[in-house]
């Protein structure tokens, strides 16, 4: 049974913010919020029988009128645990955007050729693979080093999502790989610890030690322990990563903030986040605009504007 009622949604998690205000801080024309998620509607695109936790739907309809609202052009959405791989819902919302989405999906290692080709043909570009233990089973290496090895030649890229006590034993694997990768959350530092602490570090090693590293400098929400409306806290670890490596950032709001349970953020906080840790308008318009569109439009990207 797939109907509606069949999903509940889980204790504690909050809805998605219904009125978010009018951000101060204005985008440069033709802004990527380059990682969001869709959500059913449950009744219409069933959630992942192995799902670890049940959302609430939060539709492309929605997605696209937060985007209007903050200001912004474009999104790339990102397949989320709750759908597995199953990614009809983000298929749908892609096709529905008037070509101003693209998508990550997850995918079976064992997938056909014929169906990564109608993925791509789709506006899929990348895969993610998960590490963040209460979201998902440990997936086994051997198999996605296999599938990264067959996205390549499509141009496509990896996605990785894992949490910054577990880098130390992912970090070989994660060097290994053939393609662009681009982390979610910055591999989510504990902020509590120094900035110039040796977790910190690991993650800055991984980006300058391999060029193919991209990251998100994304969700003060859920890093924050000072938490809203400022996450000041959470600046100078995104600063630093815009800094030094400003060709290899993305920006996303992480609409509708899966499992939060503390606070909702209004997404307009999220969006004066950002002239905090891009602190000129070059590289505000890398950030949000030449690198996203190098990453998920290679072929309307006309190279750095400023
Ligand atoms: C995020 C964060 C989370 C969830 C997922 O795929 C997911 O279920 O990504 C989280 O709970 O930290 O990136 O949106």
């Amino acid at each position: 049974m797939n109907d509606r009622a069949t999903f509940k949604k889980t204790p504690g998690w909050l809805d998605w913010h219904r009125a978010p205000s009018k951000p101060e801080f204005t985008p440069p024309p033709g802004a990527v919020d380059a990682h969001c998620h869709v959500f059913g509607p449950g009744g219409e695109f069933p959630f992942a029988p192995e799902r670890k936790y049940t959302p609430c739907d939060a539709s492309a309809e929605r997605l696209f009128a937060l985007r209007d609202q903050l200001g912004f052009s474009r999104n790339v959405i990102v397949q989320a645990t709750c759908h597995g791989t199953d990614n009809r819902a983000l298929i749908d919302a892609i096709a529905k955007s008037n070509a101003r989405a693209r998508g990550v999906a997850s995918v079976r290692p064992n997938i056909s050729d014929e169906e990564l080709q109608a993925l791509d043909a789709a506006g899929i570009r990348g895969v993610r693979f998960n590490f963040v233990k209460r979201l998902a089973d440990a997936p086994p290496r051997d198999p996605l080093v296999k599938l990264a090895n067959r996205i390549a030649p499509l141009g496509w890229h990896i996605v990785i999502y894992f949490e910054a006590e577990d880098l130390p034993e992912l970090y070989d694997f994660f060097a290994s790989l053939p393609t662009p990768v681009v982390v979610d959350h910055m591999g989510r530092p504990d902020i509590s610890k120094p900035l110039d602490g040796p977790e910190f570090e690991l993650f800055i090693r991984l980006m300058r030690e391999n060029e193919n590293f991209w990251s998100k400098v994304t969700c003060p929400e859920r890093l924050s322990s000072q938490g809203p409306p400022h996450y000041d806290d959470v600046a100078p670890f995104a600063r630093w990563v815009v800094e030094e490596f400003p060709d290899r950032v993305l920006w996303g709001t992480d609409w509708p903030h899966p499992n939060l349970k503390s606070h909702m953020p209004d997404d307009a906080w999220l969006v004066d986040f950002i002239p905090k840790i891009a602190t000129t308008p070059q590289l505000q318009h890398k950030l949000l605009v030449d690198n996203p569109m190098r990453l998920y439009w290679p072929e309307e990207h006309k190279g750095e504007a400023q």
